[in-house]
């Protein structure tokens, strides 16, 4: 018999993708394949961006949660808010169960056995799942290119355990696992894995992209181009995690975009044809990074001295991508120019003079 051909979906893409409407859209699909009635935290950024990635991917989706919360806050007591297939598989093996799906319907749609179109498979896994205990089974996945798109919802840290330090975590950032403290003030000493342009270098076959939670119609292109792409796909999606960025939780879709704005986030795409970054995507504004950093209590206990480690490492994001640097961000590089924060030396002055 024949092989029969695989049919698979084509998505259109929405217009206005960079900055995009910001609470509606009329293009925006209806369907809603996450429902409301889950127990993730009030403004929870990664419940955000699996409503919208869910509602650019359609209803012909099979979802895969790899623990952390997007599979706990979600699923909590026996049920769930997906309105599609969904399964449960352990943290360290989200790109080998994946695999397993886009494989097993390629051969049953081949033989006859499953009529009609390929289903979109999407896996959602944590920046820990992504970038520690999974990275290995997802980079094979990616490898042997298994036609689905694997999403990093990176929340920059373990959440569901409690928020620990994961290799997303940001330099500065104050986790359970990395306290701040007399030895080490800044909290987090290491920065971060730069695990998208990793697993671009790494598969350079496969669509890879970054995006945030602040540009929704960007976000949910990515999402749809990803799927269109015939073979693997990657995303990092910035998703800031109420709990333990520590913010008011209505400013999450903010934050999203500050922190695309303060250069901490760049957004880009890995173009597998051309074999080649696009940097074309351009915020509407630059700002200092502390505009991004005083919003959160996870930041709270940096000197003048870290805020300007982060901004001199958000000056090089910004020159990876040619973008020339105004004035104001090269002096913000300098903790001398921060006069509106307190230096190392005044902060530790403080308990002395109480
Ligand atoms: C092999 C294994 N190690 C550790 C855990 C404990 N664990 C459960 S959820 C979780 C956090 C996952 O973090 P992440 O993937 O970043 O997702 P998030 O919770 O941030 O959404 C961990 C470590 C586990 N379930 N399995
Ligand atoms: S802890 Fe963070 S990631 Fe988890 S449900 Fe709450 S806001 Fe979302």
């Amino acid at each position: 018999m024949p092989a029969i051909e695989v049919q698979r979906q084509m998505l259109p893409m929405l217009s206005s993708p960079n900055q995009g409407a910001r609470f509606y859209n009329p293009e925006l699909p209806a369907t809603e394949p996450f429902v409301p009635g889950h127990r993730t935290c009030a403004g929870c950024g990664p419940s955000i961006q699996y409503r919208m990635t869910s509602k650019a991917s359609g209803d012909n989706t099979i979802l895969v949660g790899p623990t952390g919360c997007m599979y706990v806050a979600n699923s909590s007591y026996l049920c769930t808010p997906y309105n599609v297939p969904w399964a449960h598989t352990q943290i360290g093996s989200a790109g080998s169960f994946t695999a397993g799906v886009a494989a097993a319907y390629e051969a049953m749609i081949r033989k006859g056995k499953w009529k009609g179109a390929f289903p979109n498979i999407i896996c959602e896994a944590g920046d820990g799942s992504a970038s520690d205990i999974g990275l290995a089974s997802i980079s094979g996945a990616l490898y042997r290119d298994h036609d689905c798109l694997i999403i990093c919802y990176d929340n920059e840290q373990y959440a569901n355990t409690g928020i620990q330090a994961s290799s997303r975590t940001p330099y500065g950032g104050m986790t359970t696992f990395s306290p701040p403290g007399p030895m080490v003030p800044e909290a987090k000493k290491l920065f971060p894995k730069d695990l998208a342009r990793m697993m671009a270098a790494g598969h350079p076959h496969c669509y890879v992209a970054t995006a945030s939670v602040g540009y929704p119609i960007d976000l949910m292109n990515k999402v749809r181009k990803g799927l269109n792409h015939k073979g693997a796909a990657y995303l990092m999606i910035y998703t800031p995690c109420q709990k333990g960025f520590v913010y008011e939780t209505p400013r999450s879709i903010d934050l999203g975009r500050l922190v695309v704005e303060c250069g901490l986030y760049p957004i880009w795409e890995w173009n597998p044809e051309a074999r080649q970054f696009d940097y074309s995507f351009r915020p509407q504004n630059m700002r200092p990074v502390s505009e991004y950093l005083k919003l959160q209590g996870r930041f709270g206990h940096l000197h003048a001295e870290h805020i300007a480690t982060l901004q001199k490492f958000a000056n090089q994001q910004w020159n990876m991508m040619g973008i020339a640097l105004p004035e104001a961000l090269i002096r913000a590089a300098d903790a001398k120019n921060l006069v509106a924060m307190a230096s190392a030396e005044a902060a530790a002055a403080v308990p002395q003079a109480l």
